[in-house]
Order: structure tokens, then sequence, then C-alpha cells
């Protein structure tokens, strides 16, 4: 069994050599633990750090391309590395790697495809209330998608099987960790969260610059996922208003037209803008339908996205899937 740890890295050299020393050297069930670092676009010699420091793979992108890009790249070099479980953590100590047992047990159990280390965010005393209250909404929303029992669904401190990384084809540019549990839970691959604990704080977050910022990336995020993945959901909940005020409209003049009043005259307006209500509303309807279509074709890419990778596995060839003009490999 061999696990990859891998490790997206924008500017750390400062921090890597210690989030490198705190990994197991050793894990229960596992004979070859090898590391790798996505270095995406790093200006103060990361990669460099990273290989004197022993890191047995390095992924390199000529430019930063963004959390996502870089999870998509390490996932496909794991998988040509011969990955048989994949685990992911940050690059600035922010998860203590003795946690990387418990992460990879159960998908050694054959238990989960996929373990995330819950964070317990409630817990975590350098959170503000609103980061918080904006975590659990998140998180939320993916348990509702994904029919999941995820209470930390951000969390980057992750182990995947061999299967789920597989399986995985992020599309959207921001959140990797919402969208890969979104597609655990509609694939069915089993998910399990373990507690972690984190360590403090040892620079400000890369990825969340301000509050603002990260409030309008994670209400983005949110819908853009729930449109994406429940389209005829959110058309259906957009068009409701439209066709309640519309229908509303036609029940007032049916009322009024049985308690004996006579003649449409009086209801022409009223009428007139409830039938373009209606009319707005079934438009929305019908663009959630197409949508809907549309993510069942998704689905089938995704399927043959998935046999594709597998069988360009086994006959060893090193096609990258995320981008192959972004991405070149040296092993350092
Ligand atoms: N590949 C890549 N990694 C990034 C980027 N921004 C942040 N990271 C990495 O993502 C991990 C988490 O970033 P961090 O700034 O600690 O965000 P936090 O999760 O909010 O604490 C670290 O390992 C960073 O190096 C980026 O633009 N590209
Ligand atoms: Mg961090």
């Amino acid at each position: 069994m061999k696990l990859i740890i891998q490790i997206p890295c924008y500017n750390e050299a400062e921090t890597l050599p210690r989030a490198l020393a705190d990994l197991p050297r050793a894990v229960a069930g596992i004979d070859c633990i090898e590391t790798l670092i996505i270095d995406d676009g790093s200006g103060d010699g990361t990669a460099e750090v990273a290989a004197a420091h022993g890191v047995s793979h390095v992924v390199r992108h000529p430019q930063n391309l963004g959390l996502a890009r870089a999870f998509q790249s390490g996932i496909d070099a794991c998988l040509r590395l011969g990955a048989d479980v994949i685990v992911h953590t940050d690059a600035d100590c922010q998860y203590p790697g003795h946690y990387i047992p418990d992460l990879v047990a159960p998908v050694l159990a054959g238990r989960a495809d996929m373990v995330i280390g819950d964070r317990q965010v409630r817990t975590i005393a350098h959170f503000s209330p609103l980061k918080k209250r904006m975590l659990a909404l998140g998180s939320w929303m993916v348990r509702n998608v994904s029919g999941t029992e995820v209470p930390d669904a951000v969390s980057g401190f992750r182990a995947y099987s061999r299967e789920a990384a597989l399986r995985f084809t992020i599309l959207t540019r921001y959140s990797y960790t919402l969208e890969t549990i979104i597609q655990a839970g509609k694939l069915g691959l089993g998910v399990v969260s373990i507690p972690v604990t984190t360590n403090p704080p040892t620079r400000p977050s890369r990825l969340q610059r301000s509050m603002w910022h990260f409030i309008k990336a994670q209400a983005g995020t949110i819908l853009r996922l729930y449109a994406f993945y429940e389209p005829l959901r959110t058309f259906s909940y957009i068009a409701a208003p439209f066709l309640l005020l519309g229908a509303a409209l036609w029940l007032r003049f049916f009322v009024n037209t049985l308690l004996g009043e006579s003649g449409v005259g009086r209801f022409v307006q009223s009428l007139t803008l409830g039938t373009g209500l209606l009319m707005v509303g079934a438009l929305i309807v019908l663009f959630g339908v197409q949508a809907d279509i549309s993510g069942k074709h998704r689905l089938l890419t995704q399927e043959v996205l998935y046999r594709l990778k597998k069988m360009e596995l086994k006959r060893g060839e090193t096609t990258d899937y995320a981008d192959s003009t972004d991405l070149g490999r040296g092993d350092g």
C-alpha cells in the first residue's frame, strides 16, 4: 500500500520545512510513504526548499492557477505515481501530522473513500463568530446537496482512496473542498469525518484575504454549486415567487367572479400582470429542466473520464488530465 501526502504550496518556503518535519514516517497498514508538493507558481523558491528537504515529487505550475487546479494536478500526479491512498494537507502547519494515520485508517479498512478531518470549528478561538457562521452555512449547504453528514466541509485535511481520486472532476475554480464532497455524495462514495485539532496560525490565511472577500467567495461558491448540482431545485426556487404571485392574481379574479362581480374589465391590469408573471415563472422552470438535462450529460462525461483515466493509468500513460499545457512535473 502506497500513501502519497500532497501539499499545495503558494510561496510556502518559510513554513514548508516545518510542515514536512511534522509528517509521520510510518503509518500502520502502509508500506511506502511519499510526499508530493504542488508549487503553484511560487516566487520564493518553494520548490527548491521542498527538494532540499527530501520531498519525493514536485509538481510545478509555471504561474499561479489557484488551489482548485493545484489540487487536481496533485491528484492526477498521485494517481500516475501509483498511490493507493492520498492525504492532502496544508503547508502552513495548520493540521498536525500525527492525525494522518487516523485519517488513512478508514480508507485502509475499506470503510470510506474520503476521510475529512473535522476541525471542530466552534472550538477554534481565532475564528470570528461571523466566519464560524459562514463556515457552518457552507457545511449545511454541502450536507443538503450531497446527502452526506460532513460537519466541516471546507477542511482541507483529508484522505482519499484511489477510487475517489479517479472519480473526482473538479469544475469550479474556487472550492474543490465543497465540490469533492458533493461529487462523493452523488457518486455514492463513503465519506467519513474524524475530529482533529488544529495548530495556531503561523501566518494570515492566503485564501481568505479579508472577511468581506471570504463572505463574497463563500456565498458565490455556495450559490454556484447549488445551481450546478441541483439545477431543477435552484431554478424552481427562483421561479416560485413569480408563479405564486401570478397565480394569486388569477385566483383573486376567479374568487371575485364567483362572488358575483361581473365583467373582466376591472381586472384587466392585474390579469395581464398575472399572466406575465406566470409566463416568466414557467420559463424559469423550463431553464431548470434544461439545466437538469445538461447535468445528466455531465454525469455521463464524468463516467467516461473515469473509465478513460483508469484505462490510461493501466497502460502507464502519462497524460495530464488537468491541463497538459500548465503542468510540468519534475521529481525532486
Ligand atoms: N496551489 C495553491 N495553493 C494555495 C494557494 N493559496 C493558498 N494555497 C495553499 O493552500 C493551503 C491553505 O492556504 P492558507 O493560506 O493556509 O488558507 P487557510 O486554509 O484559510 O488557512 C496552503 O498550503 C497554501 O500554500 C494558491 O493560490 N495555489
Ligand atoms: Mg492556513
